[in-house]
Protein backbone atom coordinates (compact mmCIF):
# COMPACT_ATOMS: atom_id res chain seq x y z
CA UNK A 1 0.00 0.00 0.00
CA UNK A 2 1.38 3.65 -0.59
CA UNK A 3 1.67 6.06 2.34
CA UNK A 4 -0.61 8.16 2.30
CA UNK A 5 -0.11 9.82 5.68
CA UNK A 6 2.36 13.21 5.76
CA UNK A 7 3.97 12.71 8.89
CA UNK A 8 4.41 8.60 8.00
CA UNK A 9 5.89 9.75 4.80
CA UNK A 10 8.64 12.06 6.21
CA UNK A 11 9.23 9.39 9.03
CA UNK A 12 9.64 7.07 6.02
CA UNK A 13 12.58 9.27 4.91
CA UNK A 14 10.41 11.01 1.98
CA UNK A 15 11.18 14.78 1.11
CA UNK A 16 7.88 16.52 0.72
CA UNK A 17 7.24 20.45 -1.01
CA UNK A 18 4.82 20.76 2.06
CA UNK A 19 6.11 19.31 5.29
CA UNK A 20 3.84 17.39 7.92
CA UNK A 21 2.90 20.07 10.42
CA UNK A 22 2.44 19.52 14.41
CA UNK A 23 3.50 21.02 17.48
CA UNK A 24 4.58 19.75 20.86
CA UNK A 25 1.80 20.71 23.65
CA UNK A 26 -0.91 21.46 20.85
CA UNK A 27 -3.74 20.38 23.12
CA UNK A 28 -3.01 22.91 25.72
CA UNK A 29 -3.69 26.05 27.82
CA UNK A 30 -3.40 28.95 25.38
CA UNK A 31 -6.48 26.81 24.17
CA UNK A 32 -9.83 27.95 25.33
CA UNK A 33 -11.57 24.90 24.48
CA UNK A 34 -8.81 22.93 26.26
CA UNK A 35 -9.07 25.11 29.37
CA UNK A 36 -12.27 24.54 29.05
CA UNK A 37 -12.26 20.85 29.35
CA UNK A 38 -10.02 20.94 31.86
CA UNK A 39 -11.93 22.77 34.33
CA UNK A 40 -14.69 20.03 33.56
CA UNK A 41 -12.37 17.23 34.55
CA UNK A 42 -11.56 18.91 37.97
CA UNK A 43 -7.71 18.99 38.05
CA UNK A 44 -4.88 17.68 35.05
CA UNK A 45 -4.36 14.24 36.56
CA UNK A 46 -7.98 13.47 36.43
CA UNK A 47 -7.96 14.78 32.66
CA UNK A 48 -5.04 12.38 31.95
CA UNK A 49 -7.11 9.77 33.35
CA UNK A 50 -10.65 10.83 31.63
CA UNK A 51 -10.20 8.52 28.63
CA UNK A 52 -13.19 11.02 26.59
CA UNK A 53 -12.10 14.02 28.19
CA UNK A 54 -8.31 13.27 27.13
CA UNK A 55 -9.33 12.15 23.72
CA UNK A 56 -11.53 15.62 23.51
CA UNK A 57 -8.64 17.55 24.22
CA UNK A 58 -6.29 15.68 21.74
CA UNK A 59 -8.81 16.17 18.92
CA UNK A 60 -9.57 19.95 19.88
CA UNK A 61 -6.36 21.12 17.87
CA UNK A 62 -6.45 18.61 15.04
CA UNK A 63 -10.55 20.26 14.46
CA UNK A 64 -9.35 23.65 15.00
CA UNK A 65 -6.16 23.39 12.91
CA UNK A 66 -6.18 20.23 10.94
CA UNK A 67 -2.79 19.62 12.01
CA UNK A 68 -0.68 15.94 10.36
CA UNK A 69 -0.36 14.52 13.44
CA UNK A 70 -2.03 14.25 17.06
CA UNK A 71 -0.27 13.62 20.08
CA UNK A 72 -1.89 11.42 22.92
CA UNK A 73 -3.03 13.52 25.77
CA UNK A 74 -1.12 12.37 28.86
CA UNK A 75 2.00 13.16 30.80
CA UNK A 76 5.62 12.01 31.15
CA UNK A 77 5.17 11.39 35.09
CA UNK A 78 2.63 9.21 34.50
CA UNK A 79 5.00 6.56 34.36
CA UNK A 80 6.60 7.35 37.94
CA UNK A 81 2.83 7.36 39.26
CA UNK A 82 2.88 3.99 37.70
CA UNK A 83 5.39 2.38 39.21
CA UNK A 84 4.34 3.29 42.80
CA UNK A 85 5.42 7.38 43.12
CA UNK A 86 3.01 9.97 44.30
CA UNK A 87 2.88 12.72 42.05
CA UNK A 88 0.09 15.63 42.34
CA UNK A 89 0.46 19.09 40.70
CA UNK A 90 0.94 22.11 42.57
CA UNK A 91 -1.01 25.16 40.67
CA UNK A 92 0.98 27.44 39.03
CA UNK A 93 4.37 25.63 40.27
CA UNK A 94 4.12 22.18 38.67
CA UNK A 95 4.24 18.48 39.57
CA UNK A 96 5.32 17.24 42.59
CA UNK A 97 6.47 13.54 43.54
CA UNK A 98 7.90 11.31 46.68
CA UNK A 99 11.50 11.30 46.06
CA UNK A 100 14.07 8.16 45.46
CA UNK A 101 17.07 9.15 47.03
CA UNK A 102 17.32 5.58 48.81
CA UNK A 103 17.49 2.34 48.35
CA UNK A 104 14.64 1.98 50.61
CA UNK A 105 12.79 4.01 48.63
CA UNK A 106 14.03 2.13 45.16
CA UNK A 107 12.96 -1.35 46.70
CA UNK A 108 9.50 -0.10 47.74
CA UNK A 109 8.37 0.70 43.97
CA UNK A 110 6.05 -1.71 41.83
CA UNK A 111 7.65 -4.07 39.75
CA UNK A 112 7.52 -3.06 36.02
CA UNK A 113 4.26 -5.82 35.38
CA UNK A 114 2.33 -3.76 37.71
CA UNK A 115 2.10 -0.66 35.77
CA UNK A 116 -0.82 -1.58 33.20
CA UNK A 117 -3.24 -1.55 35.83
CA UNK A 118 -2.56 2.41 36.36
CA UNK A 119 -2.21 3.28 33.18
CA UNK A 120 -4.77 1.24 31.40
CA UNK A 121 -7.21 4.58 30.78
CA UNK A 122 -4.20 6.24 28.77
CA UNK A 123 -4.54 2.90 26.37
CA UNK A 124 -8.48 3.46 25.92
CA UNK A 125 -7.34 6.91 25.01
CA UNK A 126 -5.48 5.78 22.52
CA UNK A 127 -8.03 2.95 21.34
CA UNK A 128 -10.73 6.03 21.13
CA UNK A 129 -8.29 8.41 19.02
CA UNK A 130 -7.80 5.49 16.75
CA UNK A 131 -11.34 5.39 15.74
CA UNK A 132 -11.95 9.23 15.62
CA UNK A 133 -8.96 10.42 14.42
CA UNK A 134 -9.48 11.65 10.66
CA UNK A 135 -7.90 9.68 7.78
CA UNK A 136 -5.32 11.74 6.87
CA UNK A 137 -4.10 12.39 10.65
CA UNK A 138 -1.17 10.74 12.25
CA UNK A 139 -1.42 9.21 15.96
CA UNK A 140 1.62 10.01 18.33
CA UNK A 141 1.90 8.13 21.57
CA UNK A 142 4.91 8.92 23.99
CA UNK A 143 6.94 8.68 27.39
CA UNK A 144 9.68 10.59 28.64
CA UNK A 145 12.87 9.03 28.16
CA UNK A 146 14.29 7.58 31.12
CA UNK A 147 17.05 10.17 32.53
CA UNK A 148 14.13 13.20 32.53
CA UNK A 149 11.93 11.03 34.88
CA UNK A 150 14.29 9.67 36.91
CA UNK A 151 15.36 14.17 37.58
CA UNK A 152 11.23 14.42 38.50
CA UNK A 153 11.40 11.16 40.61
CA UNK A 154 14.67 11.81 42.25
CA UNK A 155 14.06 15.52 42.57
CA UNK A 156 10.52 14.99 43.37
CA UNK A 157 10.07 17.89 41.02
CA UNK A 158 11.26 20.43 38.36
CA UNK A 159 14.75 21.40 38.42
CA UNK A 160 16.50 24.20 37.12
CA UNK A 161 20.12 22.42 36.49
CA UNK A 162 18.54 18.53 37.33
CA UNK A 163 21.27 19.18 40.85
CA UNK A 164 19.72 15.89 42.62
CA UNK A 165 19.29 13.99 39.72
CA UNK A 166 23.33 14.44 39.27
CA UNK A 167 24.19 14.16 42.89
CA UNK A 168 22.88 10.80 42.87
CA UNK A 169 24.62 10.03 39.15
CA UNK A 170 27.78 10.53 41.28
CA UNK A 171 26.63 10.01 44.77
CA UNK A 172 25.04 6.05 44.27
CA UNK A 173 25.59 5.28 40.73
CA UNK A 174 24.17 1.64 41.40
CA UNK A 175 20.82 3.08 42.99
CA UNK A 176 20.65 5.28 40.26
CA UNK A 177 21.33 3.07 37.34
CA UNK A 178 18.87 0.67 39.03
CA UNK A 179 16.34 3.09 38.93
CA UNK A 180 17.61 4.01 35.34
CA UNK A 181 16.51 0.54 34.25
CA UNK A 182 13.18 0.40 35.91
CA UNK A 183 12.48 3.17 34.39
CA UNK A 184 13.57 1.62 30.79
CA UNK A 185 11.77 -1.45 31.19
CA UNK A 186 8.13 0.40 32.14
CA UNK A 187 8.65 2.74 29.08
CA UNK A 188 9.35 -0.41 26.20
CA UNK A 189 6.20 -1.71 28.17
CA UNK A 190 4.31 1.30 27.97
CA UNK A 191 4.85 2.34 24.80
CA UNK A 192 4.07 -1.15 23.59
CA UNK A 193 0.54 -0.98 25.20
CA UNK A 194 -0.03 2.29 22.93
CA UNK A 195 1.09 0.59 20.04
CA UNK A 196 -1.29 -2.35 20.53
CA UNK A 197 -3.82 0.05 21.23
CA UNK A 198 -3.24 2.02 18.27
CA UNK A 199 -0.62 4.91 18.19
CA UNK A 200 1.12 4.74 15.10
CA UNK A 201 4.45 6.84 15.86
CA UNK A 202 5.90 6.64 19.30
CA UNK A 203 8.20 9.70 20.67
CA UNK A 204 10.45 9.77 23.71
CA UNK A 205 11.13 13.14 25.20
CA UNK A 206 14.17 13.52 27.04
CA UNK A 207 13.85 17.19 28.20
CA UNK A 208 16.36 17.67 30.12
CA UNK A 209 19.47 15.63 28.12
CA UNK A 210 21.48 18.93 27.44
CA UNK A 211 22.48 18.44 31.21
CA UNK A 212 24.10 15.30 30.54
CA UNK A 213 27.78 15.35 29.13
CA UNK A 214 30.20 13.51 27.50
CA UNK A 215 30.87 9.91 28.31
CA UNK A 216 27.56 10.52 31.03
CA UNK A 217 25.46 11.90 27.56
CA UNK A 218 26.47 8.30 26.31
CA UNK A 219 25.59 6.19 28.63
CA UNK A 220 21.99 7.90 30.52
CA UNK A 221 20.61 9.96 26.88
CA UNK A 222 21.93 7.84 24.19
CA UNK A 223 22.21 4.08 25.50
CA UNK A 224 18.31 4.02 27.12
CA UNK A 225 16.71 5.44 23.99
CA UNK A 226 19.01 2.99 22.04
CA UNK A 227 17.15 0.25 24.69
CA UNK A 228 13.86 1.59 24.18
CA UNK A 229 13.70 1.78 19.83
CA UNK A 230 15.23 -1.78 19.53
CA UNK A 231 13.08 -3.45 21.94
CA UNK A 232 10.23 -1.47 20.42
CA UNK A 233 11.37 -2.33 16.79
CA UNK A 234 11.85 -5.44 17.91
CA UNK A 235 7.97 -6.06 19.17
CA UNK A 236 6.44 -3.72 16.09
CA UNK A 237 8.69 -3.77 13.06
CA UNK A 238 7.30 -0.73 10.94
CA UNK A 239 6.45 1.80 14.15
CA UNK A 240 8.88 4.94 13.56
CA UNK A 241 10.55 6.33 16.88
CA UNK A 242 10.96 10.12 17.28
CA UNK A 243 14.20 10.76 19.38
CA UNK A 244 13.96 14.19 21.30
CA UNK A 245 17.22 14.95 23.31
CA UNK A 246 16.39 18.54 23.87
CA UNK A 247 19.68 20.76 24.23
CA UNK A 248 22.07 18.17 23.31
CA UNK A 249 24.27 20.48 20.89
CA UNK A 250 26.75 18.61 19.41
CA UNK A 251 25.18 15.16 21.20
CA UNK A 252 22.53 15.58 18.39
CA UNK A 253 25.55 14.06 15.71
CA UNK A 254 24.74 10.67 14.84
CA UNK A 255 22.02 10.51 17.29
CA UNK A 256 19.72 8.88 15.07
CA UNK A 257 22.45 6.26 13.92
CA UNK A 258 23.49 5.35 17.58
CA UNK A 259 19.92 4.80 18.92
CA UNK A 260 17.99 3.56 15.91
CA UNK A 261 15.16 6.62 15.88
CA UNK A 262 14.09 7.43 12.52
CA UNK A 263 14.14 11.11 12.98
CA UNK A 264 15.81 13.35 15.46
CA UNK A 265 13.53 16.64 16.88
CA UNK A 266 15.58 19.39 17.38
CA UNK A 267 15.14 22.36 19.82
CA UNK A 268 15.66 26.18 18.81
CA UNK A 269 19.03 26.45 20.11
CA UNK A 270 20.18 24.46 17.41
CA UNK A 271 21.37 26.42 13.85
CA UNK A 272 19.14 25.60 10.85
CA UNK A 273 22.78 25.17 8.14
CA UNK A 274 24.38 23.14 11.43
CA UNK A 275 21.47 20.92 11.56
CA UNK A 276 21.18 20.00 7.81
CA UNK A 277 24.83 19.46 7.84
CA UNK A 278 25.28 17.17 10.68
CA UNK A 279 21.71 15.72 11.55
CA UNK A 280 19.32 15.56 8.34
CA UNK A 281 22.34 14.05 6.67
CA UNK A 282 20.93 10.76 8.77
CA UNK A 283 17.16 11.00 8.29
CA UNK A 284 14.50 12.88 9.21
CA UNK A 285 14.45 15.85 11.54
CA UNK A 286 11.64 17.57 12.98
CA UNK A 287 11.77 21.07 14.45
CA UNK A 288 12.14 23.79 15.52
CA UNK A 289 10.71 27.22 15.44
CA UNK A 290 10.94 29.06 18.77
CA UNK A 291 7.78 28.82 20.72
CA UNK A 292 8.17 32.35 22.00
CA UNK A 293 6.73 33.14 18.19
CA UNK A 294 3.54 31.79 18.97
CA UNK A 295 3.32 34.97 21.61
CA UNK A 296 4.74 37.69 19.14
CA UNK A 297 3.47 36.49 16.12
CA UNK A 298 3.50 38.90 13.65
CA UNK A 299 5.96 39.36 9.99
CA UNK A 300 8.83 37.70 11.92
CA UNK A 301 7.07 34.66 12.62
CA UNK A 302 6.11 34.55 9.08
CA UNK A 303 10.09 34.89 7.78
CA UNK A 304 11.47 32.68 10.69
CA UNK A 305 8.78 29.82 9.83
CA UNK A 306 9.97 30.45 5.72
CA UNK A 307 13.51 30.25 6.81
CA UNK A 308 13.10 26.96 8.65
CA UNK A 309 10.82 25.18 6.08
CA UNK A 310 13.46 26.20 2.86
CA UNK A 311 16.67 25.26 5.01
CA UNK A 312 15.11 21.83 5.71
CA UNK A 313 13.56 21.22 2.48
CA UNK A 314 16.33 19.41 0.54
CA UNK A 315 15.48 16.07 3.24
CA UNK A 316 13.27 14.77 5.61
CA UNK A 317 11.03 17.06 7.33
CA UNK A 318 8.24 17.20 9.87
CA UNK A 319 7.66 21.09 10.75
CA UNK A 320 7.13 21.70 14.87
CA UNK A 321 8.45 23.97 17.40
CA UNK A 322 11.75 23.70 19.28
CA UNK A 323 9.69 22.95 22.70
CA UNK A 324 6.47 23.16 23.91
CA UNK A 325 3.64 25.93 22.84
CA UNK A 326 3.51 28.17 26.33
CA UNK A 327 0.23 29.00 28.02
CA UNK A 328 0.63 32.80 27.01
CA UNK A 329 0.62 31.59 23.19
CA UNK A 330 -1.74 33.71 20.55
CA UNK A 331 -4.23 30.89 19.12
CA UNK A 332 -4.16 33.21 15.75
CA UNK A 333 -0.58 32.77 15.43
CA UNK A 334 -0.96 29.15 15.46
CA UNK A 335 -2.44 29.36 12.13
CA UNK A 336 -0.70 31.75 10.67
CA UNK A 337 2.36 29.58 11.08
CA UNK A 338 0.20 26.84 9.92
CA UNK A 339 -0.76 29.25 6.71
CA UNK A 340 2.70 30.13 6.21
CA UNK A 341 3.85 26.31 6.10
CA UNK A 342 0.97 25.33 3.90
CA UNK A 343 1.12 28.07 1.39
CA UNK A 344 4.94 27.12 0.37
O1 LIG B 1 -2.26 22.74 33.91
C1 LIG B 1 -2.20 22.00 32.91
O2 LIG B 1 -3.13 21.90 32.08
C2 LIG B 1 -0.97 21.21 32.82
C3 LIG B 1 0.02 21.58 31.79
C4 LIG B 1 0.51 20.27 31.21
C5 LIG B 1 0.12 19.73 29.96
C6 LIG B 1 -0.81 20.32 28.94
C7 LIG B 1 1.37 19.33 31.84
C8 LIG B 1 1.94 19.43 33.19
N1 LIG B 1 1.51 18.25 30.99
C9 LIG B 1 0.77 18.45 29.85
C10 LIG B 1 0.60 17.49 28.75
C11 LIG B 1 1.80 16.91 28.16
N2 LIG B 1 3.03 16.78 28.76
C12 LIG B 1 1.87 16.31 26.89
C13 LIG B 1 0.64 16.10 26.03
C14 LIG B 1 0.70 16.15 24.62
C15 LIG B 1 0.98 17.46 23.94
O3 LIG B 1 0.01 18.20 23.63
O4 LIG B 1 2.16 17.73 23.64
C16 LIG B 1 3.20 15.90 26.69
C17 LIG B 1 3.83 15.25 25.47
C18 LIG B 1 3.91 16.19 27.88
C19 LIG B 1 5.32 15.86 28.10
C20 LIG B 1 6.02 16.37 29.30
N3 LIG B 1 5.56 16.54 30.57
C21 LIG B 1 7.40 16.69 29.30
C22 LIG B 1 8.32 16.50 28.11
C23 LIG B 1 8.20 17.59 27.13
C24 LIG B 1 8.63 18.96 27.60
O5 LIG B 1 7.75 19.84 27.65
O6 LIG B 1 9.82 19.15 27.90
C25 LIG B 1 7.74 17.11 30.59
C26 LIG B 1 9.11 17.56 31.09
C27 LIG B 1 6.57 17.01 31.40
C28 LIG B 1 6.46 17.29 32.85
C29 LIG B 1 5.46 18.34 33.10
N4 LIG B 1 4.12 18.12 33.03
C30 LIG B 1 3.43 19.28 33.24
C31 LIG B 1 4.40 20.32 33.46
C32 LIG B 1 4.09 21.75 33.78
C33 LIG B 1 5.67 19.72 33.33
C34 LIG B 1 7.04 20.42 33.43
C35 LIG B 1 7.37 20.58 34.86
C36 LIG B 1 8.71 21.19 35.21
O7 LIG B 1 9.78 20.80 34.71
O8 LIG B 1 8.67 22.06 36.08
Amino acid sequence: MVETKKLLRALAGEVQDVPPIWMMRQAGRYLPEYRATRAQAGDFLSLCYNPELAAEVTLQPIRRYGFDAAILFADILLVPQALGADLWFVTGEGPRLSTITQPSEFEALKPVSDIHETLSPIYETVRILSRELPAETTLIGFAGAPWTVATYMIAGRGTPDQGPAHALREGDTALFEALLDRITAATIEYLSAQIEAGAEVVKIFDSWAGSLKGEAFQKYAVEPCRVITQAIKARHPGIPVIGFPREAGEGYVGFAGATGVDCVALDNSVSLDWAVEHVQVDGCIQGNLASSHMVTGGQALVDETRRIVDAFSNGPHIFNLGHGITPDADPENVQLMIDTVRSR
